[in-house]
């Protein structure tokens, strides 16, 4: 019989890509999804076959009956949860609501999953956030000292529930502590995609220069579509544990807008700092500016993950290297500006 999986935030990034994993493996899949008014299921606008596949249910992580109901309806062996208030720049706007759905809706699931399918596996979107201000490389061993509330709540969640059933209720708990995983899929406001999407309409000449907040900050920014398979296979061990999930290569801000640049053809010059950094084209045209804006108010300034338990014990490794990641989402947005592009002279 295939196996059953139930995915929260299906319609996010890593949602797509795993739900394209699981449904290739031959998973019955079923992905919560939480009712707005925006299309649920942009993200698998050019791939209707998969969502095709998907069984949809509505719900939310604030709702414990749906939550119920997801569960009872998938009767699932393998629960990941990925659902979350994910934008850690807007958790500090909205805090408790960032604990009601990142901390207390992992119990509010974990608990159900617990008491109706005790056989079940659950797998945590962990992050690495939650190491926020400990000095790199990180691993599992490392301190955390988160710094913003979405990793305070993602932290107590990891402990609390994660951890905790795992010890205390001997339950299949797992976590992916993972670093910074980006795609052509990537929500806009991060700044991976905002700097592709930005410099990708500003050589279509659909808008003038991009605003940034901290050039400075070091992240190791991997391929989501390599990160899934690394969920996969921490449910698939025998023991329930927590892995960090990374590519062990940092970069700063800056030199992601560099690479994206150079892939567009753009050479950029820098000058000014602070707040009076910006860059130039060949042309002497202002194209990247910073905004303090897009400072946070508290920041996480360098994150560099150490993976060797997960090549170790998971055989994982990602394949995906920086560059062939810029160029991916660089290339990808090209072409969604060209056909914003098109839209607008037909206007
Ligand atoms: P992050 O991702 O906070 O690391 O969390 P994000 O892309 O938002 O920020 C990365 C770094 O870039 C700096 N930055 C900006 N960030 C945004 N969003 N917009 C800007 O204009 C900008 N300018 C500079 C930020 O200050 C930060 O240092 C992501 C999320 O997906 C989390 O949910 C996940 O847990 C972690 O990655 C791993």
């Amino acid at each position: 019989m295939n196996k059953r999986a139930l995915i929260t935030g299906i319609s996010g990034q890593d949602g797509y890509y795993l739900s394209k994993f699981l449904v290739e493996k031959g998973y019955e899949v079923f992905g919560l999804i939480r009712r707005n008014s925006n299309n649920p299921f942009y993200r698998f606008e050019d791939n209707i076959d998969l969502w095709e596949k998907i069984n949809v249910i509505y719900g939310n992580m604030r709702d414990v009956e749906s939550l119920n109901r997801a569960l009872v309806i998938s009767k699932p062996d393998e629960i990941y949860n990925l659902a979350a208030l994910s934008d850690v720049g807007v958790s500090f706007e909205c805090p408790t609501e960032t604990m009601e759905i990142n901390y207390h809706g992992v119990g509010k699931l974990i608990s159900e999953a617990q008491r109706l399918f005790p056989k079940s596996r659950f797998y945590q979107a962990s992050t690495s956030e939650m190491f926020g201000r400990t000095n790199p490389p990180q691993n599992e061993e490392s301190f955390f000292l988160p710094v913003s509330p979405y990793a305070e709540a993602k932290l107590r969640a990891h402990t609390d529930y994660i951890v905790g059933y795992r010890k205390n209720h001997n339950y299949y708990s797992s976590s992916g502590i993972l670093f910074n995983h980006e795609s052509p899929k990537r929500g806009e406001k991060f700044v991976t995609r905002k700097i592709t999407l930005s410099l990708a309409k500003v050589k279509a000449g659909l808008q003038n220069y991009v605003q940034l907040g901290n050039l400075d900050a070091k992240r190791d920014w991997g391929f989501a579509g390599d990160y899934v398979e690394a969920m996969w296979l921490i449910l698939q061990q025998e023991n329930p544990d927590d892995y960090v999930i990374s590519t062990g290569v940092s970069h700063s801000v800056r030199d992601f807008v560099n690479i994206s640049a150079k892939v567009l053809g753009m050479k950029l010059t820098w000058s000014g700092q602070g707040e009076n950094e910006q860059a130039t084209d060949g042309e002497g045209n202002v194209v990247v500016k910073v905004n303090p804006k897009f400072y946070r108010p508290n920041e996480v300034h360098d994150l560099l993950g150490d993976s060797a338990k997960a090549k170790k014990i998971l055989g994982w490794e990602p394949k995906t290297s920086f560059e062939e990641l810029v160029e991916m989402m660089v290339e990808s947005d090209k072409k969604y500006a060209e056909y914003l592009k098109g839209l607008a002279e037909n206007r």
